[in-house]
């Protein structure tokens, strides 16, 4: 009892100061609030939901409306013209085992225009087109160097090369700054202002979506790639997104979710480590205006995070947690995988199942439509968690090299 008061009382130091010290998280599982989940298979006309026909035209669609409305906002499509330029490349990178190239995404709509930049290596040695990882980076630029002056475990593009994947990213301030004061500066104001007046409007998680969407749009256009064979990658804040991304758009092959916690992974009703409440208090501008009206009152969401999962199907959905990281509840993140993925298991009759208990740290479970991994450790995205996405992504398509 003492232990867990005292854990309870450092990770709230930890992650609390100031005005917020004196609001209570919990960590402990027996303080769980009972909770029960929509189901997934009953429509909210209260039809039955059994067959792909179903749950393509009926269920799934209604979900995604559901998420854009209470959660995320809209993300929207209309563009008058989208065009790639190459601003630089470098054909012998990496001591030339990689083709460096450095796309510019233009997007123009009511005569505005705005332009994000997308980093890409493409191994030399490997056959064409080659299946690619995109990391939708909020973090330090430097993480991302093009140069690979500095290089960074939370994008080990040398080892994405080295086992034959193509390497790209982007910066999620080309298209929504991570902060409250600018992220409408970008994409926003520029091509979608209308949306900041709507109360299902996109915030900054939507538009990092939307970046992850035009460089779908780009990877459909280079003979180099192959884009029926794309992960889209996001650590915590970008696992969000990256959830958010494979959900609606149905051109990714695998959605990755690395620590994506509250509003991504984790299941909401839980209110294990971050709650909503706190995610909206600090982090306004990810989300829709409506998701405010859930502070404390998660039961009433017509939906909780396995639905975001579920919505992947029938394509391959991975959430990875880190066993420290419970400010993320590694817990509620396994729970949604596992009932998100009744879908492809249920409607799409894939084959294997997964543990109904929380599997093992760093004992990863790599089935044919769903990954999980538990790593040792701290909130972070890690060689080792990338090592076990190319060993997924390897079986799933049957190459060679894992
Ligand atoms: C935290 C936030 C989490 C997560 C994390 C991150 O402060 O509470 O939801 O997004 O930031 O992005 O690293």
């Amino acid at each position: 009892m003492y232990c867990k008061a005292f854990l309870a009382l450092s990770l709230l130091t930890f992650h609390f100061s100031g005005t917020f010290a004196q609001e209570e998280f919990n960590y402990d599982e027996s303080r769980v609030p009972e909770y029960s989940l929509p189901d997934l298979f009953v429509s909210q006309q209260g039809a039955v939901i059994s067959s792909i026909q179903d749950w393509e035209h009926q269920r799934r669609e209604e979900i995604l409306r559901l998420f854009e409305d209470h959660v995320y906002g809209q993300v929207p499509e209309s563009m008058d013209d989208l065009s790639f330029s190459l601003a630089s490349e470098d054909k012998e990178a990496m001591e030339g085992k990689a083709h460096l190239k450095e796309i510019d995404i233009r997007v123009q709509r009511n005569g505005q225009s705005i332009t994000m930049r997308l980093i890409l290596f493409i191994p030399n040695m490997a056959p064409k087109p080659t299946p690619v990882f995109l990391l939708i980076n909020h973090r330090d630029p430097e993480n991302i160097d093009p140069t690979r002056k500095v290089k960074m475990g939370f994008w080990p593009a040398e080892n994405i090369i080295e086992r034959g994947f193509a390497a790209a990213t982007f910066h999620v301030k080309d298209v929504s700054d991570d902060n409250n004061d600018t992220f409408q500066e970008d994409i926003l104001q520029t091509l979608y202002p209308e949306q900041l007046t709507m109360e299902n409007g996109m915030r900054g998680l939507g538009a990092w979506a939307w970046g992850a969407m035009r460089a779908m749009d780009y990877f459909e256009t280079d003979p180099q790639i192959d884009a029926k064979k794309a992960a889209v990658v996001g650590h915590s804040r970008g696992g969000k997104a990256s959830l958010w991304t494979g959900a609606q758009d149905t051109r990714w092959a695998i959605t990755i979710s690395n620590d994506s916690g509250c509003g991504g992974a984790a299941l909401s009703r839980r209110r294990f480590g971050e709650t909503v409440r706190r995610i909206n208090t600090n982090f306004p501008y990810w989300f829709t205006d409506n998701f405010d009206r859930y502070n404390d009152r998660e039961e009433l969401l017509p939906l909780d995070q396995h639905m975001l999962i579920a919505a992947t199907a029938p394509r391959a959905v991975y959430v990875a947690s880190a066993s420290e990281d419970q400010w993320a509840d590694p817990k509620g993140e396994y729970l949604s995988l596992l009932l998100g993925t009744r879908v492809h298991r249920e409607i799409y009759q894939m084959d294997g199942t997964l543990p109904s208990g929380l599997p093992e740290v760093e004992s990863p479970l790599h089935l044919p439509y769903a990954g999980h991994h538990i790593r040792e450790g701290k909130h972070n995205l890690t060689p080792y968690d990338w090592e076990r996405y190319m060993d997924f992504a390897s079986q799933l398509y049957g190459l060679a090299h894992e």
